[in-house]
């Protein structure tokens, strides 16, 4: 347990019915009481008057000026029934930056700390309330960005991930254990194990575990999307159609976008941020080059493409161009196709000429028609490139990371077994796996790893 006691501003900046002020530590009820004085005849009073988990109602006043400072709640969260797993005392008070800010300053004189950004989270992890993924789970909560994110995110605090892995973890520490000890102790007689059977049962657990983190990574970090195409071809008018607004400029005027344009929807649960770019051409025009340069940009970088083509007209050389771009660089399983202007006679030939066959869409950002067939089609499409039909894990990158190296370094003790390597060479793969394994759940991890996810932490939580 940590000695001092920390304070900070539970609640988002900004005006609100509430505010709340949260301090945890040992000294946590003492500073609060030091502050508090209870009911409308303002009685101070002592620890042993105050209950565990009760609300108290009273005013928070200034020690020194005795003056009022706001009407509040007071809650007591004894040690080790709280969040933190240390005593923890909050104070609810009228939402808006004044209260809120001379009560922490009051808190912060009566003897705590300013919490660091994550430290509450980061004691209930260090204190054992809660393991690695769920404190990682706890920002997903707060930057969820979507209804389904935040689903997961509530499943993943829950302490699924870790549940999941238990199986894979429990066979890694049971072959690490068993290698170590035919090493240390060749020529003694120890238990068998059935090695083979203990390392298909890890690879077994991870495999869908891996491939349900990818798709749960997509709800959780989103993906992004470039629209491109020729000039004039209905790039902007196809954002704005699916961002709901006028987001973009959209003229007649071949040329209009001449920067990247983003904005990000809600695809089916999953946060996608649209680029509008520059209509890729051949151009002079040094702002349109560095416009078309940048277009060229997005399409590289994006994990989907949508390529706009006008179907009231012939396809142009411009269009070939986009067209020859899209299939030198991109799987075609990340390329979407859409026809647009279905309003006007058509033009455009059958034939794209396209190397693989990619979904075409056919609609009209002026009428709509087609529009939520292109919405069902990007999002199947973004899910199919995640590769996994089962229920998406919420995980980070980092998460991700981990799970792959686990993955990896399991099929590779399954190769070497295979090929007959001898049992202390197949030790590296298994302790890599099991450290990896151990990096999710928060067993194995370093003081920079954890540095770097409570950094990312809003303070006061
Ligand atoms: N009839 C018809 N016109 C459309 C449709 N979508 C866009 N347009 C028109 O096509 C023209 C070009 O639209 P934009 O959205 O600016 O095209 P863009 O691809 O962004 O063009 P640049 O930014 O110049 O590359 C405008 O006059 C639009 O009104 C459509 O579905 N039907
Ligand atoms: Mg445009």
């Amino acid at each position: 347990m940590y000695l001092d006691t920390i304070a900070a501003i539970a609640t988002a900046p900004g005006e609100g019915g509430v505010g709340i002020v949260r301090l945890s530590g040992p000294d946590a009820l003492g500073a609060g009481l030091a502050i508090f004085r209870a009911g409308r005849t303002l009685r101070r009073l002592d620890s042993g008057d105050v209950e565990s988990h009760r609300m108290l109602y009273g005013s928070i006043v200034d020690p020194e000026s005795r003056a009022v400072v706001d009407e509040v709640l007071l809650v007591w969260m004894q040690s080790p029934r709280s969040y933190t797993r240390e005593d923890v005392v909050e104070i609810h008070c009228h939402g808006g930056h004044v209260p809120v800010r001379s009560i922490l300053n009051l808190c912060l004189k009566a003897g705590a700390r300013l919490a660091e950004p994550g430290e509450f989270t980061l004691r209930a992890f260090l204190n054992g309330r809660i393991d690695l993924s769920q404190a990682e789970a706890v920002a997903g909560v707060v930057t969820a960005q979507t209804g389904r994110s935040l689903d997961l995110a509530i499943s993943e605090l829950r302490g699924r991930m870790t549940e999941r892995l238990r199986p894979a973890r429990d066979a890694l520490v049971e072959t690490m254990a068993f290698l170590d000890a035919a090493a240390d102790f060749p020529d003694d007689e120890i238990p068998s194990l059935d090695i083979d059977a203990a390392l298909e049962r890890v690879a077994a657990t991870l495999g869908p575990i891996v491939a349900s983190a990818r798709t749960g990574l997509l709800y959780r970090e989103g993906i992004q999307i470039a629209i491109v195409g020729r000039p004039n071809v209905g790039k902007s008018s196809l954002l704005n159609a699916l961002v709901g607004q006028e987001r973009a400029i959209v003229t007649e005027i071949a040329g209009t976008t001449r920067d990247v344009v983003s904005e990000t929807i809600n695809l089916g649960g999953i946060p996608a941020t649209l680029l509008d770019t520059a209509g890729i051409t051949e151009t002079v025009d040094v702002v349109e080059a560095i416009g078309v340069e940048r277009s060229r940009h997005a399409l590289s970088t994006s994990a989907l493409v949508v390529v706009v083509l006008d179907g009231s007209e012939p396809l142009t050389d411009g269009d070939r161009q986009v067209l020859a771009l899209i299939d030198e660089r991109l799987d075609p399983g990340s390329v979407v196709c859409v026809v647009n202007k279905t309003d006007q006679p058509r033009s455009l030939e059958d034939e794209l000429g396209l190397a693989h066959a990619v979904p075409v869409i056919e609609l009209s950002t002026v009428s709509g028609a087609g529009l939520d067939q292109l919405v069902e089609t990007l999002h199947a499409v973004a899910v199919d490139q995640s590769d996994s039909a089962s229920r998406p894990a919420l995980v980070t990158s980092r998460q991700l990371d981990a799970l792959r190296r686990a993955d990896e370094s399991i099929h590779s003790a399954l190769a070497a077994r295979e090929a007959g390597v001898p049992l202390d060479l197949l030790a590296v793969d298994v302790r890599t796996a099991l450290y990896a394994v151990g990096e999710i759940t928060g067993e194995h991890v370093s003081e920079a790893v954890l540095d770097e996810i409570f950094s990312r932490f809003c303070i006061g939580k």
